[in-house]
């Protein structure tokens, strides 16, 4: 039998909650909610390996619109482990009484979109069929599509192997055990310092080395939540308004302007502040003048000098990209874990891993005996989760097809041929603070379906002209960046075989966030409404 809502939301992260609660809560809606997991948190639901961590500070990691669950609201500390942010969804489903509306456990399979009644029907893999006037994806840019390398051998391993994104609920006794780590990117180095601590030895393969600022999570004094509490209203004014989705901007100085005396003061300041602050509240020109970066990038190498005691891992760890040409990491002792003597850095560049054997990770030149292999290996971005949906438009135009050479978004909101089709946080959006532009994003597709409705329209679609010219724009944005200079996840280049395009939009949040409410204001302009 198929069920009729007016709209289908798909995850149940901070995405897919909002939508589920401004559609139905706000404009009265019939709405069902999918959602892979067991229970709410989206990618805080999945990714539970050891000492995963948001690494923006709590309190812009959350939701604003809820004044009051802003002040009851009490976070451990300055950066919360995934399963506090875990708790504080569920607590958020709980409040506004959203479960009733999700069903659990329940994967969408498949979605096609019937021009003549301008509607969608959503198939499940417990083979449920929904049919909604509105499609709306809180599918996360990477929570379900981990990436793991098509390495020889692994199906021999005999030991236990485990990506950080899908790590056991109920954990990984890593007790007396050899433990390997492949990846160095956020995942990896977050959990590199905590597996440490856990096992009998860690052997890390690191194939590139990244920047890192300590996180500074035990910094906050007593009066940092009562100073935030009072000041609240002020912190999300200038955070929806800044380049990032943080209540910081940059200094208004360009480094290069400044004497080295004052520059280094201002990187010292902020290595102690920690945090993302670093790359964002700095010197203005240093995601995109390469001089000014390198002061940063110099400064950042000379801290891994002093913070690793040997001096042939040090530059073993050293980066040679540009500082924020790929996603900046905050971490917990990261370099200090490899002062270890229980723990071995393998650099795979002179020598790349060969196989997995029963045994172990196998090198050019070397064997190296485990019992565990965590593959902090990423993530298919974007178009991952989308592909794994068989999603068909008008006239059976697929996703697969339309974006073969790379995913593309108007606004990162709506893609061309799929009407009523709505992406939170979809390809062309800024990356930043995610909660912030989650929430601007789910207020927009809230507006634009009240808009919709109240106009007594069916449909609405991105005009294929406004989104290329955005996807150009976007690829502009990034090529004119340390970001457009280095492969990565970021423009697909971490998945053999993927298109290679910048998934993201590099420009300011507060300007962008202003353009979506623009473009609305002067009746969807670059839509096609009908
Ligand atoms: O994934 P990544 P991630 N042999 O793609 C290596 C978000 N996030 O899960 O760089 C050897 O960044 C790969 O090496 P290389 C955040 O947005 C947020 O760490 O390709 N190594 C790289 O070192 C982040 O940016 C948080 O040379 C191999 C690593 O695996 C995004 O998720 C926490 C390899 C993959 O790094 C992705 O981060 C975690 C191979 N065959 C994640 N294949 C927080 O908010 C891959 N690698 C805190």
């Amino acid at each position: 039998m198929t069920r009729d809502v007016d709209a289908v939301v798909i995850g149940a992260g901070f995405a897919g909650l909002y939508m589920l609660h401004k559609l139905r809560d706000d404009l009265g809606l019939t709405v069902r909610t999918f959602e892979a997991g067991s229970s709410v948190g989206g990618v805080w639901y999945w990714n539970r390996y050891p000492g995963a961590r948001c690494d923006s500070d709590a309190f812009v990691y959350c939701y604003s619109f809820d004044k009051d669950l802003l002040q009851e609201w009490n976070w451990s500390g300055r950066y919360p482990q995934a399963a506090e942010l875990s708790a504080y969804l569920e607590h958020v489903a709980d409040r506004y009484d959203l479960r009733r509306d999700i069903t659990f456990d329940t994967y969408v399979t498949a979605a096609e979109y019937d021009d003549a009644d301008a509607r969608w029907t959503v198939t499940t893999d417990s083979g449920e069929v929904v049919s909604s006037r509105y499609l709306i994806t809180g599918i996360g840019q990477l929570a379900i599509s981990r990436f793991v390398p098509d390495i020889p051998g692994l199906d021999s391993f005999q030991g236990e192997w485990h990506h950080t994104g899908a790590w056991p609920r109920e954990g990984v006794d890593l007790a007396g055990k050899r433990v390997g780590v492949i990846g160095t990117g956020s995942s990896g180095v977050q959990c590199i310092p905590v597996i440490a601590e856990q096992a009998e030895h860690l052997t890390v393969f690191l194939r590139t080395p990244q920047y890192s600022v300590p996180a500074r999570h035990e910094s906050i004094g007593e009066n940092y939540w009562p100073d935030i509490k009072a000041d609240y209203d002020d912190i999300w004014r200038r955070a929806k308004t800044s380049a990032g989705g943080f209540p910081w901007q940059h200094n208004g100085k360009r480094a290069l302007e400044v004497s080295e005396e004052e520059r280094l003061r201002v990187y010292e300041e902020l290595w102690a502040e920690g945090g993302l602050k670093f790359a964002l509240g700095s010197f203005r020109d240093l995601a995109y003048d390469s001089c000014a970066n390198k002061t940063a990038s110099d400064f950042m190498r000379d801290k891994i000098r002093e913070m690793v005691d040997d001096p042939e891992t040090a530059e073993k760890l050293i980066p040679d990209h540009p500082f924020m040409s790929r996603r900046p990491i905050v971490d917990t002792h990261y370099f200090e874990t490899y002062n270890r003597d229980d723990v071995t850095l393998v650099d795979v560049r002179p020598a790349p891993i060969v196989e997995i054997t029963p045994t172990g990770v196998r090198t050019a030149d070397a064997e190296y005996p485990l019992d565990v292999l965590v593959f902090a290996t990423g993530f298919d971005a974007v178009t991952g989760p989308f592909f794994n949906i068989d999603i068909r438009g008008r006239d059976g135009a697929t996703l697969t097809e339309n974006w073969d050479a790379g995913p593309t978004g108007y606004l990162g909101l709506q893609t061309a041929d799929f009407p009523n089709l709505f992406m939170i946080t979809g390809p062309g959006s800024t990356l930043g603070n995610l909660p912030t532009t989650i929430e601007s994003h789910v207020e927009w597709i809230a507006d634009c379906i009240d808009h919709l409705r109240c106009n007594g329209l069916r449909s609405i679609e991105a005009d294929p002209e406004a989104e290329k010219a955005w996807t150009e724009h976007v690829a502009d944005m990034a090529a004119g960046q340390m970001i457009g200079r280095v492969d990565s996840w970021l423009n697909g280049a971490n998945v053999p075989g993927k298109a290679r395009a910048y998934i993201f939009y590099f420009g300011h949040f507060g300007r962008y966030r202003q353009q979506c409410k623009d473009v609305a204001e002067r009746g969807y302009e670059g839509f096609i409404l009908r």
